[in-house]
């Protein structure tokens, strides 16, 4: 198939699985186009089958907002026509999934046709899809979709019911590519690489989010705050964004900051996650909740909420922890006692990756969005 895939290219959750779709695709032989207004960040360019189309926006005085989505419309038409792309699949729907539609009507005028599927991811649907001004056109552009899918049972029910939805939507989970992200193999090479952030003796913990408040990374540095007053630990942050500097200043204010390694983006997280002994993820809602499961693939066991998609990932007290929202003695007290106990740490680490290699791998998933193309253009 040739498959045109949108989604934004910055750090964040949906561009990251739009992104390793399309590498994942590409390997089995697909011809994957990414149309973007910038390279996703995860493409390094030496993938074959993998192109990339750049939407240029042009501004114009008149505009106070230079309209994107009509500049995508434009550029997927164009690349649907000259590279002949059997189906589009845009990831998150605002405005993705609009510049799909008209992109297929764009084309039906030619008489092509470019069905489209919208993959919802979260945030579109449970922050910015209800907000007023978006919900209609999120609600008629799910709708026209020629096919739809979540990434949860839970995101796929809170779509129905908030925006009464009345067709079909199929659950596809995120995925994880269980060769990349894994355990070191090499021992000497982990502990020189774990020796960067924390001594032999001292735990290392993890959190990797985009900094936005629904992630509550306060609540990251509170857990730590409790936990290092027990053992020696250190604490690794990646990522950032709009709560970064509230995670710094509360660092300080705790005299803990000497112990908290705040990376910024980072590229190779596979690299990173598999030197702790867990991750916290304190979120106020998840709709999935990717890292965690990159660090289950990892054997790193998470401390995370009882949030939205979050226990159809985690099993309690098999594969990690989970938590209600803001409960930060708790959270830190289940640390405690994980990092504590090493034979129930062990059984933790082995559970979550064998879980991430039986129900969530991209062996398993891939396909799965591949027989949905291709009952989609059966029916054309
Ligand atoms: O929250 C983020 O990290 C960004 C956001 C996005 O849409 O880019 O992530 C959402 O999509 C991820 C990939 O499908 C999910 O794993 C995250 O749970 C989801 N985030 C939320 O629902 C808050």
């Amino acid at each position: 198939m040739r498959i045109g895939i949108t989604c934004y290219p910055t750090y964040g959750g949906s561009g990251v699985v739009a992104t390793e779709l399309g590498i994942e695709l590409a390997a089995l032989g697909h011809e994957v186009h990414f149309i973007s207004y910038s390279q996703p960040f995860r493409l390094n360019g030496r993938d074959g089958g993998i192109f990339y189309h750049e939407v240029p926006v042009s501004n114009y005085p008149l505009f106070e907002f230079p309209p994107y989505d009509l500049a995508l419309a434009s550029r997927m038409a164009e690349v649907a026509e000259f590279y002949e792309l059997d189906l589009l699949h845009v990831h998150y729907a605002i405005p993705h999934s609009v510049s799909a539609l008209l992109a297929r009507q764009m084309l039906a005028d030619r008489g092509r046709k470019l069905p489209f599927v919208t993959t919802l991811h979260g945030t579109d649907i449970t922050l910015v899809g209800l907000d007023r001004s978006y919900l209609p056109i999120t609600r008629y552009s799910i709708q026209q979709s020629d096919g739809v899918t979540s990434i949860s049972q839970y995101l796929k029910d809170k779509t129905l019911s908030a925006f009464g939805i009345t067709r079909d939507i199929a659950v596809v989970p995120n995925f994880v590519n269980c060769n990349v992200y894994q355990p070191y193999k090499d021992e000497s090479k982990w502990a020189a690489e774990r020796a960067r952030f924390a001594k032999p003796d001292e735990k290392l913990l993890i959190h990797l989010s985009n900094f936005r408040p629904v992630k509550r990374v306060v609540d990251v540095v509170k857990v730590f705050a409790q936990v290092a007053a027990q053992v020696p630990a250190q604490l690794i942050l990646v990522g950032d964004g709009p709560d970064r500097s509230a995670a710094e200043w509360l660092a300080h204010d705790l005299k803990i900051h000497s112990r908290i390694h705040f990376l910024g983006k980072q590229e190779r997280v596979n690299e990173l996650l598999p030197l702790a002994d867990l991750m916290l993820m304190p979120s106020e809602l998840e709709s999935f909740g990717l890292a965690a499961l990159e660090a289950m693939a990892c054997k790193v066991p998470s401390i995370a909420t009882r949030v939205g998609g979050v226990p159809e990932l985690i099993d309690d007290g098999e594969t990690g922890l989970l938590y209600s929202v803001g409960a930060v003695n708790e959270m830190a007290a289940g640390a405690l006692a994980l990092l504590t106990n090493p034979d129930r740490l062990q059984t933790m680490r082995d559970a979550g990756r064998k879980a991430a290699q039986k129900r969530f791998c991209t062996t398993l998933v891939i396909p799965q969005y591949v027989e949905f193309y291709e009952s989609l253009l059966a029916k054309r």
